[in-house]
């Protein structure tokens, strides 16, 4: 297990990884930021995966529901070791890569299943669940991150309702509730209400939590029930969009975009003395 300084460090890395793609090619660099400290955590710290066995029947499954997060996915995989950060940069959105604005299992055989239309990751993540329930692995978990715009797809809700049914203690569904979607915030646009409220009514166990703070999100996951228990668990991640990038946070205008040279170095530097000032004490 990593220390939470650890962990920030690392979150950092994938960070400034981010923002050298977003210095090639256009990414969806807002949720990238937002989720960064939950996936660092998560890959890091709680999933049990083997890069060098990456079919392991014991694996916990990681589904990417918001499946435009690809490149934050991509990084965490990196910093496992599953390949490095230069392969995603030299590969991303090139004929031959394996990295793509959405996460793709044809050509990434470290993707689990291929997303990027919304609302598809959670049923799919609910059915593997259910199917590992049957196979009688009863150890292993399985994480889908979604983002909160997409809970407005219908097939969330059927996904939600049917987690409970089939007592899917092993589903654990985190949203990253950053207020924000591609065109506006998630209040002018669907006007969801309270997200955790509406899972809590669908019979889930629900963890609220400051999902850019790293002890915190630690503790969430350190608090999760046994695989083998009945109730699905939803981390309701609060994050801000665009986390860590002062132009970019909370700006609808970050959902996807590119940066220039003198952008990513004022970027880098800024990420790297937030961290500095924080640790140096
Ligand atoms: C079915 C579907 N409709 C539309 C899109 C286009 N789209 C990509 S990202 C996005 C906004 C998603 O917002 P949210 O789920 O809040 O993600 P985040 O803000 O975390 O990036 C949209 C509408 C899509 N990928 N799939």
């Amino acid at each position: 297990m990593l220390s939470v300084k650890e962990l920030e460090k690392a979150a950092l890395e994938i960070r400034i990884n981010l923002l050298r793609l977003c210095n090639r090619e256009v990414i969806h660099i807002g949720g990238d930021l937002s989720i960064t400290d939950v996936m660092t955590v998560l890959w890091l710290n709680q999933m049990h995966y083997n890069p060098q066995d990456i079919h392991e029947e014991a694996r916990d499954r990681f589904i990417l529901s918001k499946g435009h997060a690809s490149a934050v996915t991509s990084f965490c995989q990196a910093a496992l070791g599953c390949f490095s950060p230069e392969d995603v940069i030299n590969e991303y959105a090139t004929d031959q890569g394996r990295f793509s604005m959405h996460s793709c299992n044809l050509v990434n055989p470290y993707v689990e299943v291929s997303t990027g239309s919304l609302g598809h990751g959670m049923p799919v993540a609910c059915g593997i669940a259910a199917g590992l329930r049957l196979k009688g692995n009863h150890t292993s978990r399985v994480y889908t991150v979604m983002g909160d715009g997409e809970q407005s797809e219908g097939s969330i809700w059927e996904a939600a309702a049917n987690a409970v049914h089939c007592k899917l203690g092993n589903l654990v569904a985190i949203v990253d509730f950053n207020g924000l979607e591609a065109d506006g915030t998630i209040n002018e646009i669907t006007g969801l209400g309270n997200i955790a409220d509406k899972y809590r009514v669908f019979g889930w166990n629900v963890i609220e939590i400051d999902g850019n703070d790293v002890e915190q999100i630690v503790k969430a996951f350190g608090a999760l029930p046994d695989p083998q228990t009945d109730v699905p668990t939803c981390v309701v991640a609060h994050t801000v969009k665009g986390k860590g990038v002062d132009f970019m946070e909370g700006q609808v205008r970050w959902h996807a975009g590119k940066i220039s040279d003198e952008q990513l170095s004022a970027c880098i530097d800024s990420l790297q003395s937030t961290y500095e000032r924080r640790w140096s004490a």
